[in-house]
């Protein structure tokens, strides 16, 4: 099985303590900076952009797992110096040509996640597996932390998983992203969940005095 990965949620974080929380981030090894990059057009909010990702690269090198909640993502990729040891996620609805978008996405290294919302059906992911290393699997309708869970997602990580083992498709990462608190992610994990976004559900509860021990305890749950 895959190693349990986490990816911190900036958007849960305050900016007051950033240098500190990045610290305790690095000394967890925590494995990617997940980056929620909204556009108030593709989600109802407005959330992380090209400054904030230009200044996070200064001040850590932990790799960003960039999500991109934002309308045709495919002209934008050029703005924010993609690395190749990042992540970087496309929405299935975000363009009308998510195969191109993820075509674009080839030269930059990186590992291209597709994006499904609660209701895209599982069938969206057929037509690209060929183009894609994983899938940012939504369990809540993007846009806000701290919601609760789309109950329908959870069997939707099961099929995806028995598609994914059908399709011999086994080498595609799954990651979970929305309401991951550390009971929802050791059940996620049972069905090949890899990655897991990491936020008001788990090690951002309480304030920065407790997030080594909230990031051992999802570490335990995901191990
Ligand atoms: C939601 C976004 C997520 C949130 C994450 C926060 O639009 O894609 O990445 O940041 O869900 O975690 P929580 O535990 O508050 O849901
Ligand atoms: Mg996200």
């Amino acid at each position: 099985m895959r190693k349990g990965e986490i990816s911190a949620s900036m958007m849960c974080s305050d900016l007051v303590n950033l240098k500190e929380t990045l610290k305790i981030f690095e000394d967890e090894g925590v494995e990617y900076l997940h980056i929620d990059m909204m556009d108030g057009i593709f989600v109802p909010n407005f959330g992380l952009g090209v400054d904030y990702i230009r200044s996070i690269r200064e001040l850590t090198s932990i790799p960003l797992d960039l999500h991109m909640m934002i309308k045709d993502p495919e002209y934008k990729f050029q703005w924010i110096g993609i690395k190749e040891t990042d992540i970087v996620s496309v929405h299935y609805e975000s363009t009308f040509q998510v195969q191109r978008a993820l075509d674009f996405l080839q030269p930059y290294g990186c590992k291209r996640f597709l994006a499904i919302n609660p209701a895209t059906p599982i069938s969206a992911l057929e037509e690209v597996l060929d183009y894609i290393d994983g899938i940012n699997i939504l369990m809540v309708n993007p846009g806000f932390a701290g919601q609760k869970m789309v109950p329908s997602t959870v069997r939707k990580v099961q099929k995806i998983s028995e598609m994914l083992r059908g399709e011999k498709h086994t080498d595609i990462i799954m990651e979970v992203d929305g309401n991951i608190t550390p009971e929802n992610a050791s059940m996620l994990r049972q069905f090949g969940a890899s990655i897991f976004v990491a936020g008001t559900s788990s090690i951002f509860k309480g304030g920065i005095e407790h997030y080594k021990n909230n990031i051992e305890v999802l570490r335990r749950a995901i191990a």
